[in-house]
């Protein structure tokens, strides 16, 4: 079996929008994702996130599931419309409320709370008022994140302020696949990503006020391969790789946007969008940092037609999910390796936020497979002297997968979403046996050992 250290934490993680449902209970206020999703023509289907996995009502059981799985860690995210109905003044009790009994239901079941403050589901008020375009959305963000932490604080383990805010950037404002389904002009880029980034800053700042846990932000990155061999080709991975991989980290660990940053700002005016102290924010220490990872990507320069600087190119020779991402556990082992040589000292210790595949059998060999190879792939970044102290794969649960609805299937227990029936996949006693046996937690094991 894989010989993790007894310390390190395996769990599972979901979001908000994904499973709770209860859109309009307990005056729960509307996300980006509530109207992007019944705006007809957006997601697979025209499923919403009305009903999800009804874990608003079911999350009791929920959580005996994750304690039959031994699970040392559970990631969650808050929705901010639960706390916050448009996006600002005072909390919900009941909002908080529904946070706090979670909290309490996983301490009671030996289980480390994660908390992520923002998986994408924005208030809609604050989209009415620029969204992540408006520099006031930060400032809201971190009142809304003043308010958890005061509640949550003395018992979270670790904090995520933000998730992917790569793919909240590029699928949500640049291709408008995801809400708020925006394809803005190139010149609002800038805006976008300097405010998710100074959101994370002013969270952290609200967050230190009430909690002693680590606290980080959890990038989606991808190993970047370059197809084709000509300077265009290099230029455009090189280009999306600052963009994906070192855009919403460098400006975290090391205090400033990395080299190319230019190429996105063309003739935007940095000093109209960055203002002073900015970056002092945005650089405060973190002791942790949380990595997303599915596939490495393929770049190779911009195909006639492509409207942006670069194309993609299929990566083949590999397996590939439902979902038709590519199965690459060593990408997991260079990104981590990668991540160490970039930040060196800088880089403090990783947690694996997200890892998984869209797998629907029940019988899914194929998601041992994965979660075999990428557990693998950590243990041997890990040997390479990167620390990493935690995985969570993706995800406890089928769930609401985004645009694609409910047709793609990421949970180690599948759900019946007719009649809300969960039932094991074969990969649930798999993982079962590395949360309990691969690193057996010494609270778990009885008899201290001394
Ligand atoms: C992540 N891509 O999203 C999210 O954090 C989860 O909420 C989601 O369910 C999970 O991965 C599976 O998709 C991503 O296009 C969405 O590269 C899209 C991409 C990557 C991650």
């Amino acid at each position: 079996m894989l010989d993790f250290p007894p310390e390190f934490r395996f769990g599972v993680s979901t979001a908000s929008y994904q499973i709770e449902g209860a859109v309009s209970e307990d005056g729960r206020g509307a996300s980006i994702w509530d109207t992007f999703c019944h705006t007809p023509g957006r997601t697979a289907d025209g499923d919403t996130g009305d009903v999800a996995c009804d874990h608003y009502h079911r999350w009791e059981s929920d959580l005996d599931l994750m304690s039959e799985l031994g699970a040392g860690a559970y990631r969650f995210s808050v929705a901010w419309p639960r706390i916050q109905p448009t996006g600002s003044g005072p909390a919900v009790p009941a909002g908080l409320a529904f946070y706090d009994r979670l909290v309490d239901g996983l301490l009671a079941r030996n289980i480390d709370p994660v908390v992520t403050l923002f998986h994408w589901d924005l208030p809609q008020a604050l989209q009415d008022e620029g969204g992540w375009t408006n520099r006031d959305t930060a400032m809201r963000f971190g009142e809304y994140a003043e308010l958890v932490g005061e509640k949550l604080g003395d018992r979270v383990k670790l904090w995520v302020t933000l998730n992917e805010p790569y793919i909240h950037f590029a699928l949500g404002h640049v291709q408008g696949v995801h809400a708020p389904g925006l394809t803005l002009a190139p010149d609002a880029y800038p805006l976008v990503v300097h405010h998710l980034l100074l959101a994370h800053g002013l969270a952290v700042s609200a967050l230190r006020q009430h909690s002693r846990a680590p606290i980080t932000l959890a990038n989606n990155y991808s190993p970047v391969w370059v197809a084709g061999d000509t300077d265009d080709d290099h230029a455009s991975a090189a280009f999306y790789d600052m963009v994906q991989n070192h855009l919403f980290t460098d400006p975290v660990l090391l205090g400033a946007y990395p080299p190319g940053f230019e190429a996105l700002l063309g003739e935007v005016d940095v000093d109209s969008i960055v203002m002073e102290g900015d970056l002092e924010v945005i650089s405060q220490p973190v002791e942790a940092l949380g990595v997303n990872y599915y596939n490495p990507t393929r770049i190779s320069a911009p195909v006639p037609g492509e409207s942006l600087p670069f194309s993609r190119v299929p990566i083949e020779g590999y397996p590939l999910t439902a979902f038709g991402w590519p199965v690459v556990p060593d990408g997991l082992r260079e990104l981590l390796v990668g991540l160490k040589e970039r930040y060196g000292d800088k880089l403090p210790p990783i947690w694996i936020t997200e890892s998984g595949c869209s797998w629907p059998d029940l019988d899914d060999q194929f998601r041992i497979d994965y979660l075999s190879g990428h557990l693998t792939a950590v243990r041997q970044a890990m040997d390479a002297g990167v620390a990493v102290h935690g995985y969570c794969t993706w995800s406890l649960m089928d769930n609401f997968e985004w645009a694609e609805g409910y047709g793609q299937r990421f949970g180690l227990v599948h759900v019946d979403f007719a009649t809300q029936e969960r039932t094991k996949r074969r990969s649930f006693e798999w993982y079962r046996q590395v949360c309990t046996v691969a690193a057996p937690r010494a609270d778990l094991q009885g008899e201290p050992t001394g």
